[in-house]
């Protein structure tokens, strides 16, 4: 990759694993409209907005609903993960990532978040990384979801790097899409299987460093 100035996390299934919180969430929604939702099921929401995530669970149950039907289940959906999120703290933060933060500190690389997640700054600061964060882009300062890039361009602006410059850490499929349509170099987490399209996969930040990336 060109020189490496700057990092993106994506949170949710980088930083940390919520993703079981949200399933829980959902499911319970899901069967109070009278269908399952199964883990499967789950997988097709991760890095998908809050909004989009509903819409697709609507579609497994086979159910319409109009716009202020769905802002109430996305509200109810969020009351029960924010509950279920505020017992976290920083030993829910993945392995390999504490290390990686200290690395790219020590060599004055700065780094941001880019998350679909409205709720990311609760989730920082509950895992204790809120202040390590060179500037946080989260679902509440987007416009358009992952696959659009916004997200990611926002973050390099603001740590005033260009795209190219720029690592992406993610491990959905439409955060690799975001990452690559921004003009970045993308670290996917996770099977290579499954995810399609990025510059270089790991299973874990443990196997991360920034001679790696050199
Ligand atoms: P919220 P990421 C995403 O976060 C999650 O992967 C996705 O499952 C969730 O629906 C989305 O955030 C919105 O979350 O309801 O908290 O705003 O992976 O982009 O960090
Ligand atoms: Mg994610």
């Amino acid at each position: 990759m060109a020189t490496l100035k700057a990092v993106l996390f994506d949170l949710d299934g980088v930083i940390v694993d919520t993703a079981k919180h949200h399933f829980k969430a959902w499911k319970q929604l899901a069967n109070e409209l009278g269908f399952d939702f199964t883990e499967d099921d789950n997988e097709r929401l991760k890095g998908v907005s809050r909004m989009d995530s509903l819409n697709i669970l609507l579609e497994i149950g086979n159910l319409v609903k109009n716009d202020k039907e769905k802002e109430e289940l996305a509200a109810r959906k969020n009351e029960r993960y924010v509950k279920s999120i505020s017992k976290m703290d920083e030993s829910e933060i993945l392995p390999g990532v504490q290390a990686f933060l200290t690395e790219l500190k020590d060599n004055n690389i700065p780094f941001a978040l880019g998350s679909a997640s409205k709720n990311a700054p609760i989730i920082l600061k509950k895992i204790g990384l809120y202040d390590q964060f060179n500037a946080i882009i989260d679902g509440n300062s987007i416009s358009n979801a992952k696959p659009d890039p916004e997200v990611f361009l926002l973050g390099a602006e603001e740590l005033s790097v260009n795209a190219e410059n720029c690592v992406v850490f993610e491990d959905a499929q439409s955060g690799i899409e975001a990452g690559k349509a921004a003009g970045m170099y993308v670290v996917a987490v996770g099977n290579p299987n499954i995810l399609k399209g990025a510059n270089d996969y790991i299973n874990s930040m443990e196997q991360m460093s920034i001679e790696r990336l050199s």
